[in-house]
């Protein structure tokens, strides 16, 4: 038998606990075969791709967070970790899309400010975001305001979107409002920003329209931003 035919008769084989509870360990060790076999197990016993994607992923990632903080996790571990969680994201992405409405919501622009590398949390409020009928450009990582100026011009969104990870990145955010500001877009350009060391009380210093909280609910608050959530 291989490794991985016994893998998944391990996998399989748990209770959707101890599934749940193994998925964590698996993105703890960076293992991304078995985060997307997991994924797909929990999903072919009828669980809702947002459970998977909270219960599993994104508590999973929580607890690499708090390892990677105390000095337990390094860098190169992490990076396992978050390939990983693609893995299970990969299968959860078109559930989570198709779950939206067929016409487009909106046009939404989201990019991780100017140097910030940290997009896993990015690309769960797109997928989202695309579930609840947006059609998203995603401007990757490491986004300059020439990149935000340019991606307005060329796509003419309905709204903006802005992550940051890093307390040395957050005020970047700051500048790329002040410029459209200068340039007499933000009126117009509601900008949501998000990412974990954001609150409310920084969003509104730097003028943005909304902070997310998370991507459930950034989704949510977008819609609410285009007058479609009913
Ligand atoms: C994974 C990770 C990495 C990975 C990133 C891989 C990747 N592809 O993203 C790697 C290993 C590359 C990395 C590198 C670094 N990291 Co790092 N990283 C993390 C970690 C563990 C998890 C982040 C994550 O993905 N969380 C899960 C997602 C789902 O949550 P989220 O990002 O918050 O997103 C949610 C919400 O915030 C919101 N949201 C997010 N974006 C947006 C945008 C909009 C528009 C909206 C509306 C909502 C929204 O919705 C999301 C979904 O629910 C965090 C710890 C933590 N707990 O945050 C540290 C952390 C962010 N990293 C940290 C640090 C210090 C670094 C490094 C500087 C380390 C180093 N010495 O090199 C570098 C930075 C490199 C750079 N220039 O960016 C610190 C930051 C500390 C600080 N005060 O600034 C943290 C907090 C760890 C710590 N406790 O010390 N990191």
């Amino acid at each position: 038998m291989s490794d991985q035919d016994q893998d998944d008769i391990i996998l399989k084989d748990l209770d959707d606990n101890e599934l749940v509870q193994q998925m964590q360990d698996d993105l703890y060790d960076g293992m991304f075969e078995e985060v997307s076999e997991g994924t797909q197990i929990l999903l072919d016993r009828g669980w809702d791709a947002n459970m998977v994607l909270n219960d599993a992923l994104v508590e999973g990632m929580r607890i690499v967070g708090i390892d990677f903080r105390d000095g337990i996790l390094f860098v190169p571990e992490v990076l396992q970790s978050a390939n990983a969680m693609k893995g299970g994201m990969g299968l959860l992405r078109p559930i989570l899309a198709a779950s939206g409405t067929k016409s487009s919501t909106g046009k939404y622009v989201i990019g991780t400010v100017k140097g910030d590398i940290h997009d896993i949390g990015k690309n769960l409020v797109a997928m989202m975001l695309e579930g609840a009928g947006f059609e998203v450009i995603n401007l990757g990582i490491n986004t300059s305001v020439d990149e935000f100026l340019e991606a307005i011009d060329t796509h003419e969104p309905d709204i903006i979107g802005m992550s940051a990870l890093l307390t040395t990145t957050m005020p970047y955010m700051g500048v790329v409002i002040e410029e459209l500001e200068k340039r007499n877009i933000l009126k117009e350009l509601p900008v949501m920003v998000g990412g974990a060391p954001l609150n409310q009380e920084f969003a509104d210093a730097i003028n943005a329209h909304t902070y997310g909280r998370d991507a459930a609910m950034s989704a949510e608050l977008a819609k609410v931003i285009m007058g479609k959530n009913r």
